[in-house]
């Protein structure tokens, strides 16, 4: 599909092949349920705010410390998004320079341990991050990663096990928090174990940032040393990411960042995290932090009653991982048979999975996106009914049905303009 040449007329005229593709995916997001939980659709001032001029600048250093002259401007749009931070998750001292979470999260290591140190996390299949000292990570390469999980009867974080582990290993770093847990995060209790083990607390609340600013889960600020986040997820800012941390930890978290790890900031997504931050500051940001929640609710209770095994039994957040194994459908036939019922989702290993991670027994969804676009609990139920009807189909290699739920999807969705995406 060639999109309206209104909607990029230079690039339309410029790069007729790339425009092409950017139309493609304008219709693809636009008439496709987006169930993957990391996911959003920014605003259209969020977008705007990240294809502007600011992209033309370097801005090495901080503001009023700089390496180039010239930031007349961009200190004020980087102390600005500084500010909003600190407002929005009443911090001391935010950094958003880091170009996503991954980067941001080596900083720490820069910043708190030294190469060889012991490093501690959730494992990877357990529903943690690669960066959190996962083996194939540099951060499992380079530093002693030393890993936590869930207990198997009940798929909850095992406080035992970190607390044994963390008193008998003497980590530098524990992380907490990772992609694939359904459930609130007990920040004081790891901060506990933490001062008990002597290690600095991060917490990575990437996944649930935006739910945190808006008062949908507990804030890790009163008990975290670090605070890493991406800003694109359930935050619906651009893609990027942000240190947050105490006054005390300010200059070494600075320093990891520049010089220690990066170049020049992003200014053009610093311009636009300052935007998402605004956005995240109004009323009707808890409105809708509130309403991904209540709607990832609705959404499992809709599925546990058609029979679907949920890991921890539901979700108190955005996020929901399912088991398939009972459903008899490994979680990447389903995840590619909903794609082309136009449900898009991601195959995700769950705890203890005997299968292995690129050929999972789970499905990780998520109702951040549905909710931008204005999906309310009351639509769940249809929701469960597709990804029901939908992995059946799957199970029976069954096309037409997979087809004939496309075009539910893609009729309700017309009804529910997404965020920022122009209408062909
Ligand atoms: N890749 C992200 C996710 O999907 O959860 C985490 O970095």
């Amino acid at each position: 599909m060639t999109p309206a040449p209104e909607h990029h007329p230079a690039l339309s005229a410029t790069d007729p092949e790339l425009a092409r593709l950017v139309g493609a995916e304008e219709r693809l997001q636009a008439e496709t349920l987006r169930l993957i939980p990391s996911e959003n659709y920014v605003s259209a001032a969020v977008l705007e705010a990240s294809g502007t001029v600011l992209q033309n600048k370097y801005s090495e250093g901080y503001p009023g410390r700089r390496y180039y002259e010239g930031q007349q401007v961009v200190d004020q749009v980087e102390s600005l998004a500084v500010a909003r931070a600190k407002a929005v998750f009443g911090v001391d001292h935010a950094n958003v320079q880091p170009y996503s979470g991954s980067p941001a999260n080596l900083a720490v290591y820069l910043a708190f341990a030294q190469p060889g140190d012991t490093v501690m996390g959730m494992a990877l299949p357990m529903g943690g991050h690669l960066t959190h000292g996962w083996g194939v990570s540099a951060t499992g390469k380079w530093f002693r990663g030393v890993q936590y999980g869930v207990r198997q009867d009940t798929g909850l974080i095992d406080f035992d096990q970190v607390r044994e582990l963390a008193l008998a290993e003497r980590p530098k770093v524990i992380f907490c928090g990772g992609t694939a847990l359904p459930r609130t995060i007990d920040f004081a209790a790891f901060a506990e174990i933490a001062r008990e083990a002597g290690a600095v607390l991060v917490a990575d609340v990437a996944h649930i940032a935006g739910l945190i600013a808006g008062g949908a889960h507990p804030s890790p600020v009163p008990h975290a040393d670090v605070i890493s986040t991406t800003t694109h997820k359930t935050l619906r800012g651009p893609r990027g990411a942000m240190l947050m941390c105490r006054e005390e930890h300010a200059k070494a978290v600075d320093k990891a960042v520049f010089p220690g790890l990066q170049g020049g900031p992003h200014n053009q997504t610093t311009a636009a995290i300052a935007v998402a931050l605004h956005e995240a500051a109004q009323p009707s940001f808890r409105d809708y932090a509130q309403a991904v929640v209540a709607n990832a609710k609705a959404l499992a209770e809709a599925l546990l009653a058609r029979g679907f095994d949920l890991v921890s039994g539901g979700t108190d957040n955005h996020l929901i991982l399912m088991d398939l194994t009972g459903k008899d459908v490994p979680g990447k036939i389903a995840a590619k048979a909903l794609d082309r019922a136009g449900i898009v989702v991601n195959y995700n290993t769950v705890p203890y999975d005997p299968r292995k991670p690129f050929d999972p027994s789970g499905v990780r969804i998520g109702t951040p996106s549905l909710t931008s676009r204005g999906l309310e609990a009351e639509h769940m139920a249809a929701v469960a009914e597709w990804i029901d009807r939908g992995v059946e189909a799957a199970r029976k290699a069954d096309e037409d049905a997979l087809a004939a739920i496309r075009a539910e999807v893609v009729d309700l969705m017309a009804q529910y303009p997404a965020p920022g995406v122009p209408v062909a």
